[in-house]
């Protein structure tokens, strides 16, 4: 594997070493500590320190039920087969989407991260819906949220779609950003300390590796021109990065990503309604559906205006969502425990008659 990641080397503390994670590596010895810099199906990289180690992932996957992930603490063991994930440390936060696709699992984006900035482009029109999902996964990850609008250069009156955004993230910090004219990066710049880590989340073309490449202060990260009909971005990364930047603080540069699914996200929903989530609990009925229940303190905010239709509708949405995947990962995991029965059966029917 040939690419810049592999080619950085920093060391443990400026990674986010701690002395928690010291006494958990060193119930893992011989094994060496690191942090996750991209995983692949199979294989993550890792920084042990001083070095990047690619390192197979496939038997921790198998024996904890838990893949590696960007941004992961893990221990490193040499084995004869090369090196190999022996374990991998609790998560403090996780941003994490249901996977794309049929089946009900969680897709981790970053591991261990402080903050998450959620961004959209000013080039197109901002989709409320959208930003709204995305704050839900950032604000159940137990990091910060913040959002950023980008290329403010393109467009003479952002201040518009500033105020409009700030109505619907209340207590998240809103800023439009330019890595044209510089707008507002000595404030994102600070951020970035220490160890603090970041992660991007948003459309693919939106100039998150452009953000990247702003902060580290080089080429670190490929970027790809937009359409020029629709603006659409080219998906250029393709890989969750985590990059040390060299003035202090890590981010996490992701892969544009344009369906936000939830996973057990109730907390989350909570954080970005949190005008709805306390009219809810001045309801008569603690098992209100905010339907025709007399004494609905939600009903009674829509209509005079403190809680606007269209949030609540996304709102009961969302709810309705979290609620419909539980049962269906209820149902998922019944047919699955059903199907081992009878496997089980199976085989013991098949060795009793052996014997
Ligand atoms: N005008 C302007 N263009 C920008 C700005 N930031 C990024 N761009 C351009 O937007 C395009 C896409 O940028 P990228 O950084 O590749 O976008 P991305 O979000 O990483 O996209 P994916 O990797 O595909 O998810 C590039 O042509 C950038 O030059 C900005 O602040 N102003
Ligand atoms: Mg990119
Ligand atoms: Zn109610």
């Amino acid at each position: 594997m040939t690419d810049n990641l592999s080619e950085l080397a920093p060391s443990l503390d400026s990674l986010g070493w701690n002395p928690q994670l010291a006494a958990w590596a060193d119930d893992h010895a011989p094994a060496r500590p690191g942090r996750v810099a991209r995983a692949n199906r199979g294989y993550a990289l890792v920084f042990t320190g001083g070095n990047a180690v690619l390192a197979a992932s496939s038997s921790v996957r198998t024996d904890t039920g838990v893949a590696p992930a960007t941004g992961d603490f893990v221990t490193v063991l040499d084995t004869d087969d090369g090196p190999v994930v022996s374990a991998i440390a609790e998560r403090r936060t996780a941003l994490i989407r249901r996977a794309p696709g049929k089946v009900p699992e969680p897709q981790v984006l970053a591991a261990n991260i402080d903050d998450v900035f959620v961004m959209h482009g000013l080039d197109r029109p901002v989709n409320f819906r959208r930003l709204e999902r995305q704050l839900v996964i950032a604000w159940q990850s137990g990091a910060t949220p913040f959002v950023l609008l980008t290329k403010a250069d393109e467009v003479a009156h952002h201040d518009e779609a500033v105020q409009s955004i700030r109505k619907i993230a209340p207590g998240v910090e809103t800023l439009a950003i330019s890595t044209v004219t510089g707008r507002n990066l000595d404030l994102i710049r600070k951020r970035f300390t220490g160890s603090r880590t970041v992660a991007l989340l948003g459309l693919s073309g939106i100039g998150k590796s452009t953000l990247v490449n702003e902060l580290s202060g080089g080429g670190v990260q490929r970027t790809g021109q937009v359409r020029a009909t629709d603006k659409r971005g080219r998906h250029t990364t393709v890989t969750r990065d985590l990059v040390p930047l060299p003035g202090g603080g890590i981010v996490v540069d992701t892969p544009g990503i344009r369906e936000v699914g939830l996973w057990h996200a109730e907390e989350g929903l909570a954080k970005t309604f949190p005008e709805i989530t306390e009219a809810a609990s001045h309801c008569r009925f603690s098992d209100c559906r905010h339907d025709r229940e007399p004494g609905c303190a939600i009903r009674a905010a829509r209509s005079d205006g403190r809680i606007p239709d269209r949030r609540l509708e996304h709102w009961l949405q969302l709810r309705a969502e979290l609620q419909w995947q539980a049962e269906q990962l209820e149902d998922f995991e019944r047919r699955a425990a059903s199907r081992d029965r009878v496997e089980n059966e199976r085989r013991q029917s098949g060795s009793g008659r052996r014997s």
